[in-house]
């Protein structure tokens, strides 16, 4: 027979799937629906390895279900917004729409040659006007119920790419795309307010999102549940937040933020100087600098005091740069005794520190011995009326009390997570919906007149300006109230807008009345989402928040986008280190594809490593599912050495079959691809044998035949695809159903046993799953290399552990 050619079939059997529409999704309500989705790619020119690695293995699951009786919805399209497209049409003298709609079509190229059960009758790219149109829309609705708001104030400025930031694009102070570090400006901006929803997302019950995903979004989230306490100073009273009021007598001094509104009014003429060159000096350290621990506490006094509210003490106040203006209300009280940073700044300046939490059955704190600082429980003391109270984190509700009482402090809740700034300074987004009037202020584009289009003929190279602040035609618009001249918003929309609602978008993608078609919400939740944890705090809790919304504007019952999500891990290059052009260790998956075929590559980044954790790739390595293929390939259509050879019974065979089936289908259930692969290895191995022997040709032999090709379907699908129509097979593999484990074939009643002599083992016997000890003894002295050394010797023990071992203990 002809020897196993993957160029010879997968091209034939793409091409047919397509002609014969075997993956256009259509609504059938006699079957459970699965929504299977992918994160959709930046068609940024090429599908590398990490794009197979992150799409072959989510595919394979969707096969399987489908398989499995589930009406499978496995759509895919484009997020094509963004900068990469801006850059690249900057250097190339393109439109980036030119760039970016002639790499999608290449990129789906490359998707279809992967093999993938994509529905493409659904594929649509965010760049779209009939796309944007809906983030237009969604804008001037947020934007009638306060959801969608202008403010000024400080933000993040990237002065690369040359726009500002969301909080969540910035990590460890610099730009997320390009690592510049990131500036303060003083801007104008639109914001979405995800804080209305910050309770709620923290809120996991109706996603199963990986532990990792939950932490890092409730941090960000950062819910401090505390009080804000009210100071009496010569420039009017000042509220600070602590997450321990019942450390409030053991407060020493307060600490505003260096920007801080009141710092120039608490300043005395003598401090002045000092004041202004540290304010100064800190509006040059970035926020990450401002915040490490390490280095010095730096800090100047302002010459002024507060008045403590319940001890009545003077405490002085200072401005150091470790209190953030975003953060509380930019100022704190400072406890020494029990917070560290307050401790260390007390030490440098001299400031008196005041124990009032002590661990029970403690010792006092010796201010002046004191190495650190205690944030433990304990009892309170030194505070008067509240002596002998519990304090600590966990115990502030009865303290809250007592101060609200006494008109001290408020009980109040704070959170880290400020409000999404949407707005960029760049040409290659969703225009903002908004036009100004000079009489009617900001309106929102009536939504007939929606989409606002990007204009097409713009100079489009950054300045830090909107580019679309050029095009006067453009921007010339007229008022919605009264129809008076108006001026566009200039900006456009941050990408992270287009993501948070596509999964909804394939329902309907060409829907021309609203984002989806409510018809066909039976689909929702997207019931498995696959994709990387780079989003985990962007898109991932953008999207969750976008939901909310939606289902508060009427527009859906879900409250999660996602039902489950699972992270795929990164293939590094073969050095270990993450693949990238500059250090030359890419892989291209158009080389492998040309030297091993689809099916091969599939399979290997299957059994490379476990998905959700990734590992290098090791160019050696796809030998291995190469051949493979090349063995079931020849199990399938060679012919039989004549003659048995092999001893595997009729019963084995059905063991080795079911047995795997039943492995395979948990460790679908489970996303366990590489032990998938393993398996179905394994089983090759033993239905080789089984061609030689006496089980070749019997019913068990046939039923092991149809089972592993129906078995390798979802994961290599042209090769399956080719044995089956040359076995006869009708219709093709991929419409039939997933087999049925047969129970009682896959459990064996007998198991293999080491037996050891003296703690040295000598061999294997197989016995029954119930055999006595005796009985087992009897099978293991039966074992010639057991017996040469048992015969003639004086036993001393015999001692068998059920189903595991034996041990025969001579003398
Ligand atoms: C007094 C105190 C005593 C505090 C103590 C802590 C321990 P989380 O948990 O992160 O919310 N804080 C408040 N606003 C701040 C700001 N703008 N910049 C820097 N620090 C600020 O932190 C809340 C605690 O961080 C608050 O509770 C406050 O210090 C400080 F034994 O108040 B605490």
């Amino acid at each position: 027979a002809e020897r196993y050619n993957p160029h010879a079939i997968e091209p034939k059997w793409q091409e047919a799937w397509e002609q014969d529409g075997l993956y256009t999704f259509r609504e059938d309500p006699a079957k459970t629906k699965h929504y299977a989705l992918t994160m959709f790619p930046y068609p940024s020119g090429n599908l590398h390895i990490g794009h197979w690695y992150a799409n072959v293995a989510p595919d394979a699951r969707a096969r399987w279900m489908r398989m499995r009786g589930y009406n499978v919805f496995f759509p895919m399209g484009f997020d094509a917004f963004g900068l990469p497209a801006e850059n690249a049409a900057i250097k190339h003298g393109l439109n980036p729409a030119t760039w970016t709609y002639s790499n999608i079509e290449h990129m789906t190229g490359q998707f279809r040659r992967m093999g993938t059960m994509i529905d493409w009758s659904r594929r649509f790219a965010t760049c779209d006007p009939e796309y944007y149109r809906w983030n237009q829309w969604f804008f001037t609705e947020f934007f009638r119920r306060g959801l969608a708001y202008k403010k000024g104030g400080l933000v993040n400025w990237c002065p690369k790419d040359q726009t500002v930031l969301a909080n969540e694009q910035v990590v460890d102070g610099a730009c997320e795309r390009c690592g510049t570090p990131v500036e303060r400006r003083n801007l104008s901006q639109w914001y979405l307010k995800i804080t209305d929803y910050a309770d709620e997302l923290l809120d996991f019950s109706g996603t199963d999102m990986p532990e990792r995903v939950r932490l890092m979004q409730t941090n960000w989230i950062g819910k401090s549940v505390g009080a804000e306490v009210t100071f009496p100073t010569p420039a009017g009273p000042e509220t600070v937040f602590t997450t321990r009021p019942d450390t409030l007598l053991g407060a020493t001094f307060l600490v505003l933020a260096p920007e801080h509104a009141k710092v120039e009014a608490l300043t005395t003429p003598e401090q002045a100087e000092a004041v202004r060159a540290y304010v100064e000096a800190a509006g040059r350290k970035t926020d990450v600098e401002r915040q490490q621990d390490v280095g010095e506490k730096t800090g100047v006094f302002t010459g002024s005091y507060a008045t403590h509210p319940v001890s009545g003490q003077p405490l002085p106040i200072w401005v150091a740069d470790y209190v953030l203006v975003t953060y509380g209300t930019g100022s704190i009280m400072a406890v020494p005794a029990h917070d560290e940073r307050d401790f260390q700044f007390a030490r440098k300046f001299g400031l008196p520190i005041k124990e009032v939490i002590r661990p029970e059955g403690g010792e006092a704190m010796d201010p002046s011995g004191a190495e650190t600082s205690y944030a433990g429980e304990g009892l309170i003391v030194n505070s008067g009326e509240f002596d002998g109270l519990p304090g600590g984190k966990a115990s502030i509700a009865h303290v809250v009390e007592r101060l609200e009482a006494r008109g001290v402090a408020q009980a109040k809740t704070t959170y880290r997570l400020r409000d999404w700034l949407v707005s960029r300074q760049r040409y290659w987004g969703t225009p903002i919906p908004i036009v100004y009037c000079a009489e009617h202020g900001a309106q929102p584009v009536p939504a007939e007149q929606l989409p606002v289009r990007l204009p097409e003929n713009v100079e489009f190279t950054p300045t830090g300006q909107s580019p679309l602040k050029l095009d006067r035609e453009w921007t010339h618009a007229t008022c919605p109230v009264c129809g008076g001249p108006a001026e566009r918003d200039t900006d456009t929309m941050d990408t992270f807008v287009d993501s948070s609602w596509y999964m909804y978008r394939y329902l309907s993608p060409h829907d021309g009345a609203r984002p989806f078609d409510p018809a066909h919400a039976n689909l929702l939740p997207v019931d498995l989402y696959t994709g990387g944890i780079e989003h985990a705090i962007l898109h991932l809790l953008y999207s969750r928040f976008w939901t909310k919304a939606m289902r508060d504007l009427g527009l859906t019952t879900q409250r999660e986008p996602f039902r489950w999500l699972r992270n795929q891990g990164i293939i590094l290059g073969p050095d270990g280190e993450k693949m990238s052009k500059s250090r030359g260790n890419v892989v291209d998956p158009d080389d492998l594809v040309r030297e091993y075929g689809v099916d091969t590559v599939r399979a290997y980044l299957m059994f490379i490593a476990p998905w959700e954790v990734g590992g290098p790739w090791d160019p050696s390595g796809i030998n291995g599912p190469a051949k493979w293929l090349g063995r079931v390939w020849a199990l399938y259509f060679d012919a039989q050495v004549p003659g048995p050879q092999e001893k595997v019974t009729e019963a084995e065979l059905r063991y080795a079959v079911h047995s795997a089936l039943h492995k395979v289908t948990g460790d679908f259930e489970r996303l366990s691809f590489n032990t998938i692969i393993a398996a179905l290895m394994e089983l090759t191995n033993t239905l080789v044998k089984a061609k030689r022997s006496p089980a070749f040709g019997t019913p068990a032999w046939q039923e092991a035949l149809d089972i592993f090709n129906r078995m390798l379907a979802p994961v290599v699908p042209h090769i399956a695809e080719e044995i089956w129509t040359q076995r006869g097979g009708q219709e093709s593999v991929h419409v039939q159903s997933w087999p049925q484990v047969d129970e009682a074939a896959a459990t064996r009643d007998t198991v293999t046993v080491g037996v050891q002599v003296s703690g040295k083992v000598r061999g294997q016997v197989e016995i029954s799953k119930t055999a006595s000890q005796a009985e087992a003894m009897a099978a293991a002295r039966a074992h010639p290399d057991v017996a040469r050394f048992v015969e003639g010797k004086e036993t001393v023990k015999e001692i068998y552990v059920p189903g595991r071992i034996i041990n025969i203990v001579v003398k």
